[in-house]
C-alpha cells in the first residue's frame, strides 16, 4: 500500500499546472468582500480545514497552567536576566510538563517584547533544569546556543542590545521528534496514552505550537514581558510550529517563519523540493495521518500554506527564504507569501507591494514581508538582524 514517494523535483519547468484555493471565496462558493466576513466566515473555515487535513486537532489552552519561576538570575556577561520556567500541565504527578529558558535584556526598568521559539537553544550544551529534567530521548533541557537557529553569542547580544527578549523550550517536552516516541509528552497525555492514531489527531507540529502558546500563558504573566509584543519565531521544522501557531492564537503579536518550506511557508501544489509523500515518509509524526491521503496528491489539498499565512492578518508576518535552500522551495515560499496579500489588503495591514520575487538580501513588504538571503539553510545572523529591524517597524507599540 505505501507507494514511494515521486522524488524531488527541482526543475521549474516540470512544476505541475496547479491551481490555489482562493483565500476571498469560502469553501461554498461565497465572494469574501469585507474584513467582517473575512473573520466571520474564511478565517475559521480556513483554521478548521488546517486542523483537518494538514497538523489535526489540537488541544485547547489547559486552565490549569501555571508557570512557576525556578531560577533567576544574570546571565550572558550580566547583558541579560535568565529565567528557568517550568510549567506543569496538570497537577498530577507524572503529568508532562515544559522547561523554558527566557532572557530578558538586563537593566531596563520596562515591559519588553520577546521572542519565543522552539528550540532555539542548542542540544548539545544541556543546561538542566533544577531538578534535573530528563526527556525521553534521554537528552536534558538545552540552554546552550545554537548554530543553526541562533548563530553566536554576537546575535543574542544584538537581540538583547536592541531591547528584545528571547523565550525557548524543547520540543521534546511536548513531543520527542521520533516516529516512535512523538507521543510520549503531552499527546499521549491528552489521548490517555491510546495507541490507535486518529485521522485528525495532532502530530508533532501540532504538540510544538501548542508549547508556543503554553509559554504565551506564561509570558503573558511576567511583568517584565510586554504581553502585546509576543513574537512567535522558528526555523525550518520549528518556522512550521511558529506559523501554525501564529494563526490559533491572535495573543502572538507578529510571527517570524524562517525557511519552513513544506508544510510551512511553501506551496504545496507546486511539487518543488520537499513534498508533501517526501514529509511524510521521513517525519510520519509530524502531521496528521489525513495529510498522508494528499502524498503525491497535493491537487486534492482543500488548503495550500498561502491561507496558513493569510490567517494570521492583520497581525504581522515575515517569511524568510534561502536561495541555497532549493528543499524549502524559495519561490514558493515567496508565492505563498504573495497569495496571501489580498487578505492583508482586505483587512487594511497593507500589501507585499510586489509580485516578483525579490532580489537577494531585500526585505519586501511591510506588515506582511518577505525576503530570501544569500546562503544555505539556516536562521542566520543576517536573518535577525532582519527581523529585528522588521519587528522595531511593525510591532505595535514600538514607535513610543
Ligand atoms: C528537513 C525537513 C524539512 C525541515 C528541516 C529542518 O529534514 O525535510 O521539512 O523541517 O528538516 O527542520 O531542519
Amino acid at each position: 500500500m505505501t507507494k514511494e514517494p515521486v522524488p524531488a523535483n527541482y526543475d521549474a519547468s516540470k512544476i505541475p499546472a496547479y491551481s490555489l484555493p482562493d483565500p476571498l471565496t469560502t469553501l461554498a462558493g461565497e465572494k469574501i468582500t469585507t474584513n467582517e466576513e473575512w473573520f466571520r466566515k474564511r478565517r475559521p473555515e480556513v483554521l478548521l480545514l488546517f486542523a483537518e487535513h494538514v497538523y489535526g486537532n489540537s488541544l485547547g489552552p489547559l486552565d490549569s497552567v501555571k508557570g512557576r519561576v525556578l531560577q533567576e538570575g544574570p546571565a550572558l556577561d550580566s547583558k541579560a536576566i535568565r529565567k528557568v520556567i517550568r510549567i506543569d500541565f496538570a497537577p498530577t504527578a507524572g503529568a508532562p510538563y515544559m522547561g523554558i529558558h527566557l532572557y530578558l535584556p538586563a537593566g531596563v526598568n520596562k515591559p519588553v517584547p520577546v521572542f519565543v521559539g522552539v528550540n532555539l537553544f542548542d542540544k548539545s550544551k544541556p543546561i538542566p533544569m533544577p531538578g534535573g529534567r530528563v526527556v525521553a530521548e534521554g537528552k536534558k533541557i538545552p540552554a546552550g546556543l545554537d548554530p543553526q537557529m541562533l548563530p553566536g553569542e554576537e546575535t543574542i547580544f544584538r537581540i538583547l542590545a536592541k531591547g528584545y527578549g528571547i523565550a525557548t523550550f524543547h520540543p521534546g517536552d511536548l513531543a520527542p521528534d521520533d516516529a516512535k516516541t512523538y507521543a510520549r509528552g503531552i499527546i499521549g497525555f491528552a489521548n490517555g496514552n491510546s495507541t490507535e492514531r486518529k485521522l485528525n489527531e495532532w502530530g508533532a507540529l501540532g504538540a510544538w505550537a501548542w508549547g508556543i502558546s503554553r509559554a504565551v500563558d506564561h509570558l503573558a504573566t511576567d511583568p517584565a514581558v510586554d504581553p502585546e509584543r509576543i513574537i512567535a519565531i522558528g526555523h525550518s521544522r520549528n518556522g512550521k510550529a511558529a506559523l501554525w501557531a501564529g494563526i490559533q492564537d491572535t495573543r502572538i503579536a507578529a510571527v517570524i517563519s524562517n525557511q519552513s518550506g513544506c508544510g510551512g511557508a511553501a506551496l504545496s501544489k507546486r511539487q518543488f523540493g520537499e513534498t508533501v509523500a517526501l514529509i511524510n515518509k521521513r517525519f510520519p509524526h509530524w502531521f496528521c495521518e489525513k495529510f498522508r491521503e494528499y502524498d503525491d496528491n497535493e491537487a486534492k489539498l482543500p488548503v495550500d500554506q498561502h491561507l496558513l499565512i493569510a490567517g494570521i492578518a492583520p497581525r504581522p508576518v515575515h517569511i524568510g527564504s534561502a536561495d541555497g535552500d532549493g528543499w524549502a522551495d524559495p519561490q514558493g515560499e515567496f508565492l505563498s507569501t504573495m497569495n496571501a496579500s489580498p487578505v492583508y489588503e482586505l483587512v487594511g495591514a497593507g500589501s507585499l507591494g510586489t509580485k516578483e520575487f525579490p532580489p537577494i538580501n531585500t526585505v519586501v513588504g511591510n506588515k506582511i514581508a518577505y525576503h530570501c538571503r544569500a546562503g544555505q539553510h539556516a536562521l542566520a545572523d543576517y536573518d535577525w538582524m532582519v527581523y529585528l529591524d522588521w519587528c522595531d517597524k511593525v510591532l505595535p507599540g514600538k514607535e513610543e
